[in-house]
């Protein structure tokens, strides 16, 4: 069995543990993290290494050993991003860049959207776990990227 795993970046209360809960199906205790959080299918990167562009380089490493497919999330309630232009295109497994909590204002998804795309995602989906939207575009996306299988 491949031990790599979904990785779920974004900075702290951008939703990481909430998709990850509904990547594993299974709830966790959301409490502030400094080291990365180990589950079955993903593991949860703390904001802490996206706020210090210093610590980016350590992500790519981490994702080149351990992740088969990436989550960069975007926070869509405050938009507040440190992802460094063209990030996302330094990473050699898939990524999906996903707008959390997805504003239903026209104008601020957008601007979500531009900033994953700035940020080098091809690929962004808006997702909300209050209204659903998203959800199941996400768990296919995952199931056909990461080696998780689907859920029961
Ligand atoms: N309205 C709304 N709140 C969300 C959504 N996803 C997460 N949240 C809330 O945002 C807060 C931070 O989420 P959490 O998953 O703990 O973020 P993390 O720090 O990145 O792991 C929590 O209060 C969640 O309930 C969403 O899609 N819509
Ligand atoms: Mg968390």
């Amino acid at each position: 069995m491949s031990l790599k795993r979904l990785m779920v970046i974004g900075l702290d209360g951008s939703g990481k543990s909430t998709l990850a809960d509904l990547v594993e199906g299974a709830e966790s205790n959301h409490a502030h993290r400094e080291d990365c959080f180990y589950r079955t299918r993903c593991f949860e990167v703390p904001g802490r290494y996206i706020e210090n562009h210093w610590m980016h380089s350590i992500i790519i490493m981490l994702a080149q050993n351990q992740a088969s497919a990436l989550l960069m999330l975007l926070d869509g309630q405050t938009g507040e991003t440190f992802y460094s232009s063209g990030y996302a295109r330094a990473f050699t497994c898939p990524c999906l860049g996903v707008l959390t909590k997805a504003p239903l204002e026209d104008e601020a998804r957008a601007a979500g959207v531009a900033k994953l795309e700035a940020a080098g995602c091809t690929e962004v989906l808006c997702v909300s776990t209050e209204t659903g939207e998203g959800t199941e575009e996400l768990l296919e996306w995952v199931v056909a990227h990461s080696g998780c299988g689907a859920l029961d």
